[in-house]
């Protein structure tokens, strides 16, 4: 069945706050998107997208896939980034040079830029820079990468390309927390797409499933599902948190890349530190952030802690944020809903 695509419109309160407070001039709208005809396996909403997702749907779908390709996929703010830099570092023989001189969006681009917004580039520069020809259309650019290339998505499982099934590249998935992604998803909206509501409200839509790539928890479980696929490799960002050479040591070893010793494996620890991140422009997104940056302590690499909803959630936001996890978690088979609670309790899934 063929990809199904429905508009939303006003009536209920999130819908009416993603109309209101989250459409700008550059993303005009938002549709729900159902896989196949069908919603996420757990709720069977659709996934919320913008609208231009639509015009992007077929060639996504029908893209070329590579065998040697390397894809991170997450649901946003979930530790992307980090990961992305990880998993290139070690891929590339620790080539910290080219990791620094040149931006990740390069090095490793987003494949759903061209769907998130109307952006297609500065008309007036017909120079063929990569980073113009990667705004234009950030799915055909894909194309004229090198290989192996590196490619990061947000989509869920059921959205990705037809050929990642036969191709088989490896495609490592991040998860973090859901109320740590949402506070740093609040952050990241505020800042960079143009959100104009409450935190509250925010809440509100992420615990209705109604922010871009939501429901968070549909998109969690279709990549959970594949966790044992042997080119799949599922992490949380927990545990990165907690033991990140145990987490390199595996990504190496899953990417084929076992001669990394312990002098590479400290001096990659260093780089890939919060502090290191954080003032690391190849990877911290400091030209996009700086034009919108309102307040000093505006950045991308914001906070880069775990449990820390604990600052800025209301009494009130928890109890919504705990009956919907709880609402999630029981209508799993026992077996994910246990991993998923020992997840949310000691950080490994
Ligand atoms: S995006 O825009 O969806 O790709 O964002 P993403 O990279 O997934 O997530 C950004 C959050 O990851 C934090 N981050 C880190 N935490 C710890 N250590 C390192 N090195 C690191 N790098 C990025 C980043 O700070 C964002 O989380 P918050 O909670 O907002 O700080």
């Amino acid at each position: 069945m063929a990809t199904r695509f429905e508009e939303v419109v006003g009536g209920t309160k999130a819908n009416d706050i993603l109309l209101k407070d989250f459409t700008t001039s550059f993303r005009p709208g938002y549709g729900r998107v159902f896989p196949r005809g069908t919603g996420g396996k757990l709720s069977g909403k659709g996934y919320l997208l913008p609208t231009f997702f639509s015009d992007f749907e077929k060639q996504i779908r029908e893209m070329e896939v590579k065998s040697d390709d390397v894809w991170v996929a997450s649901y946003p703010k979930t530790g992307t980034t980090w990961t992305q830099e990880m998993v290139w570092c070690i891929c590339n023989d620790m080539d910290l040079e080219r990791a620094k001189s040149t931006l990740i969006r390069l090095r490793f681009p987003f494949m759903d830029f061209s769907f998130m917004t109307n952006f297609r580039g500065d008309p007036n520069e017909d120079v063929k820079t990569p980073e113009n020809e990667f705004m234009k259309n950030s799915v055909a650019f894909l194309s004229t990468l090198e290989s192996p290339r590196f490619i990061k998505t947000h989509l869920p499982w059921d959205l990705l390309p037809e050929q990642l099934k036969s191709k088989k590249p490896k495609i490592v998935y991040i998860a973090r927390n859901p109320k740590d992604s949402c506070v740093s998803y609040f952050h990241h909206c505020r800042l960079l797409e143009g959100y104009k509501g409450s935190f509250a409200d925010f809440v509100h839509l992420f615990l209705e499933d109604s922010v871009s790539y939501s429901p968070f928890w549909d998109h969690v479980y279709s990549y959970w599902e594949h966790r044992d696929d042997s080119n799949v490799l599922f992490l949380t960002y927990e545990e990165m948190k907690k033991d990140l050479p145990s987490v390199i040591r595996r990504v190496s070893k899953f990417m084929g890349k076992e001669q990394l010793n312990e002098e590479d494996l400290k001096v990659l620890c260093d780089h890939l530190s919060f502090k290191s991140m954080k003032s690391n422009n190849a990877v911290n997104y400091e030209h996009i952030v700086k034009p919108k940056r309102n307040s000093a302590d505006q950045h991308f690499m914001r906070k880069g802690e775990v449990d820390s909803w604990k600052e800025e959630m209301s009494p009130e936001d928890i109890e919504h944020f705990d009956a919907w996890i709880e609402k999630n978690l029981s209508g799993l088979d026992s077996h994910a809903g246990d991993s998923f609670r020992k997840w949310l309790a000691t950080g490994k899934l």
